[in-house]
C-alpha cells in the first residue's frame, strides 16, 4: 500500500457529508429538518448537563452532528451485489436481514454500516438497503416487464466500478482517488426527474405497488431521505409544524423512556415531484421524505423479546389513537419494560460498554467496582433498524393503497445470493463489543 492511503473512515465521512449536502440542495426541506434537530439537540444538551457529560465521556457527542441514515432500493442481485463491494470501500458492511413483506411492501433489506467501535465513533454513516422482490408480484407479465426494464439500466458509473476495483486490488485509495470514487459513488443516489418509461408503462408498476415503479422506472436508485438524529424525538414532533413540517401520525418504535431504547423515529410525508416520462408526459412521483430518529440502547435477545411481546400487546390497544394518546398508551405497555440502567444491567435486557475510571484493585470483582464508582457501564447505542418500524415509515409514505403482493415469506437465503455475501448478525456485533470491553479491564464474559 503506498503512503497517503486514505482510511475507510475517511472516505465514508467525505461521502456521507456530500451525500447530506447533495439532498439538502435536491430537497430544501432537509435543511430545515437539520436546523431542527440541531436546536433541539442544543436545548435538550443544555436543560441536561448529565446527559452532556454522559454522551461527551462515552465519545457520542462528538459524533453526534455527523450522525444519519438515508435508505435506498435496488432492483436487481448485480446492483446490490456491487452495492456491497462499493460500500465496502468506505468500511461499510451489511448487518441484520429485515424482511417487510410482511407489511405487505415487496422488499427485503439490510443496513450498510461500520462495525468496530472506533469506525462508529468516527461516523456511524449507514445505509438501509432494500431489493424488490419481483417474486411477490402476482402478476407474471407484469413481472417479466419489471426485470426487462431493470435488465438494460446501469446505476454505476464506469468510474466508480474501476475505483472499486482498485480498492480490492490495493486493499485502498489515495487522497484524490478517494474524492473521485466519492464524486462517482454520488451520482449513483442522485434524484433524476426523467423518468426511463412511458406514462402508461409506470402506471401499471405504480397500480402494483408504487414501490415497484420507484425502483424499476427511474436511472438509479436515488437516496429517498437522510434521517439526523435528535435526543429528543417527542419535541421535534411538536417543534416540526413551526418548521414548516406536517408529522407523520405516530412516533414508530418503543415510548419514551429515562433510558431510552432501541430506536424512535418520525417522518414528514414525500414530496410530490414532478417527473417526465418518455414521449413528454408529465407527472408527479412521490417517493422522498424526510425523517428524524433518536436512538437508545441495544438490547439482548432477552430485551429484544420482551420489546416486541409489549409491541405486539401494544398494537391493538393504540390503533387510531393520536400520538399523544398513543405514546400515552404505550408507556402504560411498556411499564412492564425495566426502565433503570442498572436493573437492565442486571437483568441481562439490554448491552453495555464498561470501562475503568480509576485503578481496578484485584480481588474485587465487576460489581464491587461498578458500586465503588471505579467502573463505568455506558449503555451500547442500538445502530440498527426496526422492522415494525420500518414497515411503519415505508407505509405512511406509500398511502396505505391495496397492493397486488404476496404477504409474510422472508427469504433469507435468496437476499443473501443476490448479495454474494451473508449478513452480519447484528446482535453477535453489540455482545462482541461489550466481551472485549470487560476483558480489557480483565473479566472474562
Ligand atoms: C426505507 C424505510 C425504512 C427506517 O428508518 O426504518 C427506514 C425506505 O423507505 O426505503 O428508512
Ligand atoms: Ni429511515
Amino acid at each position: 500500500m503506498s503512503a497517503d492511503i486514505v482510511t475507510a473512515n475517511e472516505i465514508r465521512q467525505r461521502f456521507a457529508s456530500a451525500m447530506s449536502d447533495m439532498y439538502q440542495a435536491e430537497v430544501p426541506q432537509y435543511g430545515a429538518l437539520l436546523t431542527l434537530v440541531a436546536e433541539v439537540n442544543r436545548d435538550t444538551l443544555a436543560a441536561d448537563p448529565a446527559l452532556a457529560a454522559r454522551l461527551e465521556a462515552s465519545g457520542e457527542l462528538s459524533r453526534l452532528d455527523v450522525e444519519r441514515h438515508g435508505a435506498i432500493r435496488v432492483g436487481t442481485a448485480e446492483e446490490l451485489a456491487t452495492l456491497r463491494r462499493l460500500f465496502a470501500v468506505m468500511g461499510m458492511f451489511p448487518v441484520g436481514y429485515y424482511d417487510l413483506s410482511e407489511a405487505g411492501v415487496p422488499v427485503h433489506s439490510t443496513a450498510f454500516r461500520p462495525i468496530d467501535e472506533s469506525a462508529l465513533s468516527h461516523n456511524p454513516f449507514r445505509l438501509f438497503t432494500s431489493l424488490l422482490r419481483l417474486d411477490l408480484i402476482e402478476d407474471a407479465e407484469l413481472r417479466d416487464l419489471a426485470s426487462d426494464i431493470l435488465s438494460q439500466r446501469d446505476i454505476f458509473t464506469p468510474g466508480v466500478r474501476e475505483l472499486i476495483a482498485i480498492h480490492e486490488a490495493e486493499g485502498g485509495l489515495t487522497d484524490a482517488q478517494a474524492d473521485r470514487f466519492v464524486a462517482e459513488a454520488l451520482e449513483t443516489f442522485r434524484w433524476h426527474h426523467d423518468a426511463t418509461v412511458d406514462r402508461a408503462t409506470y402506471d401499471r408498476l405504480h397500480a402494483a405497488h408504487r414501490l415497484i415503479a420507484d425502483v424499476v422506472c427511474f436511472r438509479g436508485p436515488h437516496i429517498n431521505h437522510l434521517t439526523p438524529r435528535t435526543l429528543d424525538i417527542d419535541e421535534a414532533q411538536r417543534r416540526m409544524p413551526a418548521h414548516g413540517m406536517t408529522p407523520k401520525a405516530v412516533i414508530e418504535g418503543p415510548p419514551r423512556r429515562q433510558v431510552p431504547i432501541l430506536l424512535r423515529q418520525t417522518s414528514f410525508k414525500a414530496l410530490e415531484e414532478t417527473t417526465h416520462f418518455l414521449g413528454a408526459d408529465q407527472g408527479a412521483h412521490t417517493a422522498r421524505f424526510g425523517e428524524i430518529e433518536q436512538r437508545g440502547i441495544a438490547l439482548t435477545p432477552k430485551g429484544r423479546a420482551l420489546y416486541d411481546r409489549l409491541l405486539a400487546e401494544s398494537r391493538e390497544a393504540t390503533k387510531g389513537l393520536d400520538n399523544e394518546a398513543h405514546q400515552r398508551r404505550l408507556a402504560e405497555v411498556f411499564a412492564d419494560f425495566p426502565d433503570d440502567d442498572s436493573v437492565l444491567r442486571r437483568e441481562g435486557l439490554a448491552y453495555f460498554h464498561y470501562r475503568a475510571v480509576a485503578e481496578l484493585d484485584d480481588g474485587a470483582g465487576l460489581e464491587q467496582w461498578i458500586a465503588a464508582g471505579k467502573v463505568v457501564a455506558d449503555p451500547l447505542t442500538y445502530e440498527d433498524f426496526l422492522p415494525v418500524s420500518a414497515a411503519g415509515i415505508f407505509q405512511s409514505n406509500l398511502g396505505g393503497e391495496a397492493s397486488a403482493v404476496t404477504q409474510g415469506n422472508a427469504n433469507r437465503e435468496a437476499f443473501e445470493l443476490a448479495l454474494g455475501a451473508s449478513v452480519i448478525d447484528e446482535l453477535d456485533q453489540y455482545a462482541r463489543r461489550e466481551r472485549a470491553s470487560l476483558a480489557a479491564l480483565g473479566v472474562d464474559a
